[in-house]
């Protein structure tokens, strides 16, 4: 257990680092665009995407160096998704991790920019990835474009949008949180599964291992809106029933929605079992994503 927390933590620096050094401030008359990204990529956020990415990696013997420029590349949609969620035209949340959000410390348009300039660069990371092989990087971009794109997030985010407002029933929350939170996760594991190589049998108990883990995150995080709202969004009332979302904790009750998480994480893990590897160090990751605090 201890050693998983310092691998993790180990994880965490080599992140900050890399995004650090990817996104620097230019001496170009368009300097604004990459403080704009770094005031939202940098120095904050719990890196689960990463995190998850380097650590499954590594799980196959896989050096985490291998697995960090793309990593960091799935944090960076990760980031741009979040200042564009942010918006007006969205969620219009003031705040982000504990700070005004992006489009509230510079202007809107650059806000929109920067979510976009993250969003292309983060191909770009991947595509010129001295570490990998030519194949390994057409498939990570193809799982990450899929996965952040019409098969996964911007999906889950037009089906979110929609049904507020609306009454809608648990498989149709359970579809829609699928698709916005629980893709990203997922392709942090098969992205993890591409950069070691492994056989399409044991990348299909990964995505099945990332598809669980990534809706009960989203459960929690419904959860988490109720009882962290104050520290989430510094307001006390909860930023979905603002918005008129539909939660799991509607649905379900506080109680029974945290079960359902911890039920999931359960199963996800035993899926992880069936792997000749060791796998600890993902089912603790696996463990955190329902014991956090926000
Ligand atoms: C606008 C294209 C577009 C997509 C937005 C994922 C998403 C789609 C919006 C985020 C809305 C939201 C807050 C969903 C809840 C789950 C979630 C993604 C929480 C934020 O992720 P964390 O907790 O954030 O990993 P940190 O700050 O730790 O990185």
């Amino acid at each position: 257990m201890i050693s998983n927390d310092i691998s993790i933590q180990n994880y965490y620096m080599l992140i900050e680092n890399k995004l650090n050094q990817l996104v620097q401030e230019q001496n170009v008359p368009f300097n604004q665009l990459f403080s704009a990204a770094r005031y939202s990529l940098i120095g904050a956020g719990k890196r689960l995407r990463p995190i998850l990415t380097i650590a499954t990696a590594e799980i196959f013997g896989t050096h985490s160096e291998k697995a960090l420029n793309a990593a960091c590349a799935l944090e960076m949609i990760h980031a741009y998704s979040l200042i564009h969620d942010d918006l007006p035209c969205m969620d219009d949340d003031d705040f982000r991790r504990g700070k005004p959000s992006l489009h509230k410390a510079f202007p809107e348009s650059h806000a929109v920019l920067a979510g976009d300039y993250l969003l292309t660069y983060a191909f770009e990371v991947i595509a010129i990835d001295e570490h990998l092989t030519s194949t390994q990087r057409v498939k990570l971009i193809t799982i990450l474009a899929k996965n952040a794109g019409a098969e996964g997030m911007i999906a889950g985010q037009l089906m979110d949008i929609e049904a507020e407002g609306k009454k809608i029933d648990l498989e149709t929350l359970r579809t829609i949180h699928r698709y916005k939170t629980g893709a990203l996760i997922t392709a942090a594991v098969a992205m993890g599964g591409i950069v070691a190589n492994v056989v399409e049998e044991v990348q299909s108990i990964l995505i099945s291992f990332g598809k669980d883990i990534g809706l009960a995150f989203q459960i929690i995080d419904d959860v988490l809106d109720v009882t962290e709202s104050q520290q989430k969004h510094g307001r006390n009332i909860s930023s979905d029933i603002l918005n008129d979302k539909v939660t799991y904790v509607q649905l379900l009750g506080l109680e029974k929605a945290k079960q359902t998480a911890f039920a999931l994480v359960e199963a996800a893990k035993l899926k992880l079992r069936q792997l000749p590897q060791d796998t600890s160090l993902l089912e603790h990751i696996a463990d955190t994503v329902i014991r956090r605090t926000n």
